[in-house]
């Protein structure tokens, strides 16, 4: 229903005639399927052109002839090919070779755009414009691009190439100049250089907002947070297995004045278990390699491999790392936000009870497989970590408390049961006190209660993941990416077609792809998956089965949806297709933790465990708005894992949309986390899971920038030369526009804002700024003259 934008050229004609391109009523209409009409051209001009290998990849040949619907093109090794004329694509002359801005492409098609970030790419140049997105390609290797010199470089401006530091500052820029929160929005594939990213654009607020030095805080929040959310994975040795919102807070001089980390979604299963060839969070290796002799005496501590949870997977290092070093900058880390010695001490002990509990085993008593802890140094470690009696602790792995009619009664677990216990157990304490942390990093960061100025935040949030079986974590995951990408388009597309349309100025919409319908399937009440997995996961007859067979049965007629054979299905996502089994869907949604567990916690001594029972017991007691869970009444009710994650995702969706966003969209260019390896059907891939070429497309046929009539003239008024007779902002306007000869194609005046093109309204800034400085010098010499 959408009519495609024709590509406009973003150079000017006098470029396109120098560099031998076609006439630029040609070019003008240059995009990928009006190609044809350049055959004459090319033929005269030994135009360039892409096809398709065999092997997936683009090669650039010059068309030597073509007749009828055949074309004889030379490679560069001089070799001659016959190709169908239709598969071939333009490529840009070589003096584009390289540009910075996608969007100075003269033709945009997707070998001219893997070509150009690849030839960027080979020169370390990892950052490319994309319109207002900023690509990073992942150089998994050092590249000079970072540190003091380049932040003052890019403060300065005397730095024009695209960086996470520039993108940076024009987020602060804009909180200055606008007075609005803004928020820099990392995405891309596991591995991609998310973390790394925002990292650096930490690094880029610290030194620009630094000065109270509760920036260097903020960034000792990363060695810690990646101790306990990150893990070795099979696609990155440092995955985050969390997703995470900071938001830096601003006072009105531009000075840091504090922040605030929220976390979403921790993988917990990773602490009960984990896929050969990975390992669990950082921090248990860093603990067994890194722990004091004293501290090791009071833990009882082994090495890594003496614990089942860590030895299952049969990795224990990481190429490069090395983890004892690792424990030095956590535990400095920690002091360095305020965690005092005491506490620390108690979150070595919680490690090393959940490290202990892996290694309680249990005999069998009697012949219905109901079984007991055997009572080793596994068992009296978790006992004496924790602070709690043994035999409390025996019971509390081995029996459950249940009411029938008004009786108690004790049952006894089989034991599969009291394996699930133990592990609930261990992946409860492991994600309450990573919660615990945050908490604590939150108050040592805390905003002082004049909260008066503006934020920035960044969001590094797990990628879009597919793997060859995906589980309830991809599902979830997947769900969050889809939100973004929500959030993306609506931005991108939607809001920015829709203003223009508003305002009444000359525009041709641009296709794009909506994910509304997958978001649908998700959400919609109650036919919905979400919903769907609630009201089973209520049931107590409920099984991973019956869910799989209830979606078939209701969604079915859904077209984003397809059930699969054995208890799988298949979403169609913005990024493709995933295939979820659903085995432990129902059983990760309920995430149970007995009462007998919570009351074992709040029995003990330490004052950890007693923080994370009660914390327990007020999230349960919360008034639910999910599903009730009861399994024999003497559960906890408490929300499902899955809703609690959709309330989380729309607060965050709603923290967003109150602020100005920044778009960075990390790529990986090689699945071996490799140097130099540039695959580009991999790269494609992304690029278009992440609609980078649309975004190019509108915004060089759009007017990226606009301000209001009365801010424009408010803002520029007092550059004019000349009195106009008129004072109303618009008129005001368009003496200034006339006054600095903006080309009329380079801008539109709408009915209440005037739409630029990209980089015009920067000449204006310029004199803005030259003139104010002028001003202020001369006040200040006055000034000086009356002291
Ligand atoms: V995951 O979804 O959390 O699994 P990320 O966060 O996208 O993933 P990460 O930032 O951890 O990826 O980057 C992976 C690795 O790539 C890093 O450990 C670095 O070795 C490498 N990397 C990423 N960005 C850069 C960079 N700008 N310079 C050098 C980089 N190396
Ligand atoms: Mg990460």
């Amino acid at each position: 229903n959408m009519v495609s934008v024709e590509d406009r050229p973003s150079v000017s004609n006098e470029d396109l005639d120098s560099v031998a391109l076609p006439s630029p009523s040609v070019s003008a209409s240059s995009s990928e399927h009006r190609w044809g009409d350049t055959t004459s051209y090319a033929v005269k001009k030994k135009l360039q052109f892409w096809f398709l290998l065999p092997n997936g990849n683009w090669e650039l040949g010059k068309i030597l002839s073509t007749s009828g619907a055949e074309s004889v093109i030379a490679l560069p090794n001089d070799k001659v090919l016959k190709v169908k004329t239709e598969t071939l694509v333009p490529a840009n002359p070589d003096i584009l070779d390289g540009v910075d801005d996608l969007m100075q492409l003269s033709y945009l098609n997707e070998p001219s755009v893997l070509y150009n970030l690849q030839y960027r790419y080979n020169q370390d140049m990892i950052y490319t414009k994309a319109g207002p997105v900023l690509v990073a390609v992942n150089p998994f290797k050092k590249v000079p691009l970072y540190g003091d010199e380049y932040i003052e470089a890019y403060k300065r401006k005397t730095i024009e190439s695209p960086h996470v530091y520039a993108i940076t500052d024009t987020a602060i820029r804009e909180m200055i100049r606008d007075e609005v929160n803004q928020s820099i929005i990392i995405s891309g594939e596991s591995g991609a250089g998310k973390t790394e990213t925002a990292k650096i654009a930490m690094q880029y607020l610290a030194y620009l907002g630094g000065g109270s030095g509760i920036e260097y805080e903020i960034l000792k929040t990363n060695p810690i947070l990646e101790a306990f959310g990150n893990a070795k994975t099979l696609r990155n040795d440092n995955s985050s297995r969390f997703g995470k919102l900071i938001e830096i807070h601003f006072s009105e001089t531009g000075k840091i004045s504090g922040a605030k980390i929220q976390t979403f979604l921790l993988e917990k299963s990773r602490v009960v278990q984990c896929t050969e060839g990975e390992r669990s969070y950082h921090i248990f290796y860093q603990l067994c390699a890194g722990a004091s002799p004293a501290l090791r005496k009071t833990l009882n501590l082994k090495s890594a491999s003496e614990y089942k949870y860590l030895s299952q997977s049969d990795c224990y290092s990481i190429a490069g790392v090395n983890d004892a070093e690792q424990f030095c900058v956590v535990m400095e880390a920690l002091d360095v936000v305020h965690i005092g010695k005491e506490d620390q001490h108690s979150v070595f002990a919680m490690l090393a009870a959940v490290l202990w509990l892996g290694n309680v085993s249990f005999i069998v008593i009697d012949n219905e497989d109901h079984v007991e802890p055997v009572e080793d140094e596994g068992l009296f470690n978790v006992a004496n970590l924790i602070g709690c009696d043994v035999e409390e602790l025996k019971k509390a792995l081995s029996t459950r408390k249940m009411k029938v009619g008004n009786d108690n009664i004790v049952q006894k677990l089989k034991h599969s049961q009291a394996i699930d216990t133990r592990d609930a157990l261990a992946k409860s304490i492991y994600a309450c006190l990573f919660e615990w942390l945050v908490e604590q990093i939150n108050k040592s960061l805390a905003v002082g209660k004049r909260r008066t100025g503006r934020a920035i935040s960044i969001l590094d949030i797990y990628g879009f993941e597919s793997f060859d079986r995906n589980s309830f974590e991809q599902f979830c995951i997947n769900y969050a990416n889809e939100r973004l990408q929500q959030h993306f388009n609506r931005h991108l597309f939607k809001l920015e077609q829709e203003e223009y349309i508003q305002d009444g100025i000359d525009w041709a919409k641009v296709e794009f792809e909506d994910n509304q319908d997958c978001l649908t399937l998700f959400e919609k009440k109650p036919l919905g998956l979400l919903s769907l997995l609630d009201e089973e996961s209520t049931f107590p007859n409920g099984t991973d089965l019956t869910f799989a067979n209830k979606l078939k049965q209701h969604l079915n007629s859904n077209s984003s949806f397809k059930g699969e054979r054995d208890k799988a299905f298949t979403v169609s996502h913005y990024a493709g297709e995933v295939t979820y089994d659903t085995t432990g869907f129902l059983e990760k949604n309920r995430d149970l933790l007995h009462l007998d567990s919570i009351q074992l916690l709040s029995s003990c001594s330490c004052h950890l465990p007693q923080i994370f029972a009660s914390n327990m017991l007020a999230q349960s007691e919360k008034p639910v708005v999910g599903p009730l869970y009861k399994s024999g009444g003497a559960d906890s009710q408490k929300l499902s894992v899955a809703t609690k994650f959709k309330g989380q995702l729309f607060q965050l969706m709603q923290r967003l949309e109150s602020t100005t966003p920044h778009f960075i969209r990390c790529v990986k260019p090689n699945n071996l986390q490799s140097p130099r390896l540039y695959e580009q059907g991999l790269v494609l891939q992304q690029l278009r899971c992440c609609g980078v070429l649309e975004v190019v497309r509108i915004s060089r046929s759009g007017f990226p920038t606009r301000m209001s009539h009365q801010k424009f003239a408010r803002r520029y008024g007092f550059l004019l030369l000349e009195n106009v007779a008129s004072q109303d902002p618009l008129s005001v306007s368009v003496a200034i526009l006339h006054q600095f000869n903006i080309l009329p194609e380079m801008y539109q005046v709408g009915y209440t804002k005037l739409f630029f093109r990209t980089g015009q309204i920067g000449v204006l800034e310029d004199t803005r700024n030259r003139t104010l400085h002028g001003i202020l010098r001369v006040q200040s010499c006055f000034r000086g003259h009356r002291a």
